[in-house]
């Protein structure tokens, strides 16, 4: 990965403090610079993401950018982009994009990504994987030395059917690790008891937590998606093409 620019944030004189949604939309505001008319986009899910698809639909109603095609990569922002009047579609019918921008939960030195703290992992792999640019957008504070480095959750999505059976044979495979697997759970509670967050697609999500570095990610991910009951993980390896981060000292871009 090549560092292509580092400019001091234009947005605000040095000395006002940003805070870290004011840096998430700094990000996401030059990542839609990429954007030109006519592109079909994979339009991200959550914070950062957010300030994109809302800037998207700005420069569309003033006209300045035309003929954009949207495809969501979840419900609440295929919702968003409709209240915006983004014209939208899937990758059934546009199944190469030009360009997705998308935010993270963390990016390692090499774009390594983890995704899916907000529960979007599948949709976001299937429709950036279809991009020929994803643009990752980050505040400073997704960047980690490794991947796991934030000791944050690294989300796998997986069938509910056995879900237990599934998440104990993850926890397994990276014993080695101190690794503790946890079904995400949602905010409604029945009878007082925790419910299952459900994602898009209907399946369950299994958090890893692990106490030390995981090693080759390669080789985690293929163990992994081996496993029969797992739908897919929240690694995306080597797919971001360039990352845009916002910090208080500026805007850095680094590209593939
Ligand atoms: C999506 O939103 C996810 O892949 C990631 O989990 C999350 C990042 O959230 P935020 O932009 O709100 O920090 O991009």
């Amino acid at each position: 990965a090549e560092k292509m620019e580092t400019s001091l944030a234009s947005l605000s004189p040095p000395s006002v403090i940003l805070t870290q949604d004011e840096l998430k939309k700094i990000a996401a505001y030059k990542a839609v610079e990429f954007v030109e008319s006519g592109m079909v986009l994979g339009l991200g899910t959550g914070s950062t993401a957010c300030h994109a698809v809302d800037r998207i639909g700005e420069l569309l109603r003033q006209g300045k950018l035309k003929n954009v095609i949207g495809v969501p990569t979840s419900k609440k922002t295929h919702e968003q982009a409709l209240s915006l009047g983004i014209p939208l579609s899937d990758l059934d019918s546009h199944p190469v994009l030009d360009l997705a921008i998308d935010g993270a939960d963390e990016v390692d030195t090499e774009m390594n990504l983890v995704k899916g703290r907000g529960g979007s992992l599948l949709r976001e792999k299937m429709v950036e994987g279809a991009c020929k640019k994803f643009v990752v957008i980050v505040d400073e504070s997704k960047l980690v030395p490794y991947i796991g480095g934030s000791g944050l959750a690294m989300p796998v999505e997986v069938v509910p059917f056995c879900w237990k059976f599934t998440a104990k044979r993850l926890k397994d495979l990276f014993e080695d690790c101190g690794c503790v697997a946890k079904l995400r759970t949602c905010c409604e509670k029945i009878n007082k008891k925790e419910q299952p967050f459900v994602t898009d697609n209907g399946n369950y999500i299994v958090d890893l937590y692990f106490k030390k570095d995981i090693g080759d990610l390669k080789i985690a991910s293929d163990s992994i998606l081996r496993l029969a009951g797992v739908v897919e993980h929240g690694m995306f390896l080597d797919m971001a093409t360039t990352v845009i981060v916002a910090g208080e000292l500026g805007v850095t871009i680094k590209n593939k």
